[in-house]
């Protein structure tokens, strides 16, 4: 490492190791309590809270620094309305034609179908897209690195975000999302990675019984 280019690091902060194993298990305790929510009121959310969830999503690591992403946010009704009418096009030929059963079969104790009125309802559609490359300011590509792992960290970061924040979301991938960059007018080397649908849970929202793997069966100690 060449670190006369670095400089010194003042933001990382060390705790008493009974705080660390503290903060481990409570910020554990907090993670679980999440849920993919596609009950979603149209209760209003300040853009503020948004603002400061995309920064925290801005913070993830990526490939060479390029920061590959870019975050569409959505609250016009009118082009929520344009999105929900595309998406569902998009799923009817899923669900009648495109989707092989053993698919279906995976998706039958979510409950899904080929209704998304949550693109409506929700206060915000947070679309996010990986930039294939960059493009300088004299107009130049700029050569983009591990572009899904980045966007994916930075997916990840800002669903935590809204979590911690008091939202919930939908983490929604429509069957093809290329209609996304004719409604938002972005260019083709932005390529649609997933929408986040954001708010408050309906009223008596409901979820699906379904319940992750345990530390056993996702990591191994060697
Ligand atoms: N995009 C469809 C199907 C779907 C696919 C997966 I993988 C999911 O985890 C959930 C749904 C839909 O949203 O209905």
């Amino acid at each position: 490492m060449i670190t006369e280019k670095c400089v010194p690091l003042t933001s990382y902060r060390e705790y008493p190791l009974e705080e660390m194993r503290e903060r481990a298990a409570s910020f554990y305790e907090e993670m679980r309590r999440r849920r993919s929510v596609r009950d979603l009121s149209s209760r209003p959310v300040p853009r503020a809270i948004i603002e400061d969830c995309l920064r925290a999503a801005g913070t993830a690591p990526s490939g060479a620094n390029m920061q590959p992403w870019r975050f569409v946010v959505v609250s016009d009704p009118a082009v929520k309305r344009q999105i929900r009418q595309a998406a569902e096009k998009e799923e009817y030929e899923f669900y009648r034609r495109r989707a092989p059963q053993e698919w279906l079969n995976a998706l039958a104790p979510l409950g899904t179908d080929a209704q998304k009125p949550f693109l409506e309802t929700a206060p915000y559609l947070i679309v996010i897209l990986a930039q294939r490359h960059g493009v300088s300011p004299d107009g130049r590509e700029v050569k983009h690195y591990y572009v899904t792992e980045s966007v994916g960290i930075a997916s990840g970061l800002l669903i935590t975000a809204i979590h911690h924040a008091g939202l919930a979301a939908l983490t929604y991938t429509p069957s093809r999302m290329a209609f996304l960059n004719e409604i938002l007018r972005r260019p083709d080397y932005e390529r649609p990675f997933l929408i986040l649908v954001v708010g408050y849970p309906a009223e008596g929202a409901k979820v699906p019984d379904i319940d992750k793997k345990s530390l056993a069966e996702i990591a191994t100690f060697i």
